[in-house]
This record gives C-alpha cells, sequence and structure tokens, in this order.
C-alpha cells in the first residue's frame, strides 16, 4: 500500500487513537496530498539524499512513549491540538507508527498513516495535529532546514502571513 490515507468520522474526541475511517471508507490519494502541500515519501531508502537536497540540516529524534517520554499526557494533549508552525513539519517515523491530522481544503480532518520508514513535510500555515495509534508507540527523526523553531500556534491563527501565503498557495478549484 503506498499511502493510506482517509476523511475521518469527526468521533475522534471518544478515542483519538482510533482509526475514525468512515465507512464506507473515503481515501484520500498522495496527489490529493500534494495539493494541500503535503509531501509523503514511503519506505524511501534515499532519506540521506533527499535531506541534502532539501537542506535538512537539523535532525533529532523523540521517542513518544509513557514510559520515556518526560510529560507524556501534556505533550500528546499539546500535539493533537490543532495547531500550525511558521515553518515546514519534517518527521520521519524511525520505528513505531503513529497518525498525522491535516485539514482538507474544506477543513474535513484528513488522517495520514504513518509507520517506519515513512518520511512527512507539512507545509508552514496548514493546520495539523498528532496522535499515537493504538499501539502506544512511535520513535519520529524531527528534520529542519537550519536551527529548529517548535512553536506551535493554535488555531485560530489565520493573521499570519504564513498562513496567507499558505491559503494563496493552494490551487484553485
Ligand atoms: C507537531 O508539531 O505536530 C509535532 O511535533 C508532532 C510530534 S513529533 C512526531
Ligand atoms: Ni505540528
Amino acid at each position: 500500500m503506498p499511502l493510506d490515507a482517509w476523511f475521518m468520522d469527526g468521533l475522534e474526541e471518544e478515542d483519538q487513537r482510533l482509526p475514525h475511517r468512515l465507512e464506507p471508507n473515503q481515501p484520500v490519494s498522495l496527489d490529493a496530498l500534494r495539493t494541500l502541500g503535503v509531501f509523503h515519501w514511503k519506505n524511501d531508502p534515499e532519506l540521506e539524499k533527499i535531506r541534502k537536497e532539501h537542506g535538512y540540516s537539523y535532525s533529532d529524534v523523540i521517542t513518544i512513549q509513557k514510559e520515556t517520554l518526560p510529560n507524556y499526557e501534556e505533550k500528546l494533549k499539546t500535539f493533537f491540538a490543532e495547531h500550525l508552525h511558521l515553518d515546514d513539519e519534517i518527521r520521519y517515523i524511525v520505528g513505531g507508527q503513529a497518525y498525522f491530522d491535516v485539514r482538507s481544503r474544506d477543513d474535513r480532518w484528513i488522517r495520514i498513516a504513518m509507520k517506519k520508514g515513512d518520511l512527512i513535510t507539512l507545509p508552514a500555515g496548514i493546520y495539523h495535529r498528532f496522535t499515537l495509534d493504538q499501539t502506544n508507540y512511535t520513535k519520529a527523526m524531527r528534520l529542519f532546514v537550519g536551527e529548529p523553531v517548535w512553536k506551535a500556534y493554535n488555531r485560530p491563527a489565520d493573521d499570519f502571513e504564513e498562513r496567507q501565503k499558505y491559503l494563496a498557495s493552494l490551487p484553485c478549484d
């Protein structure tokens, strides 16, 4: 399966770790994600090449699991609050799995299943969130162009130039 992404059922308040697929499933293609500025590579053996090409000079690794991550509950809450950044968010899954949710053009949630070996880039200004799935474990490399800035702005954050630029970058219907 090249990519598993789908529109969500809107019931994630019950348990954010469940897949929350619609019935029948409404898949979202890689092309559809690209039009949102979201890029996804699956099991790409060329991480180093991609890093060089895009200038992802910085990297660290975060292991998200209850036993070892300080302030685990609080961090997971922060990650799942709808937010944006003023820079691209670039993540490579080193182990385990997790979900990244991004907003569609019409403001619906798209859930993207990320597994070991997957790389994703979310553009500056896109509303998104992150959650573990039912396996409760992921190890992710965080990549950045230059010095990392982790600041997240919770929605509403529409006045930022980066948000306006992002909206302007979307193709017309
Ligand atoms: C973010 O900003 O959404 C995150 O850093 C998610 C957690 S890192 C896998
Ligand atoms: Ni984020």
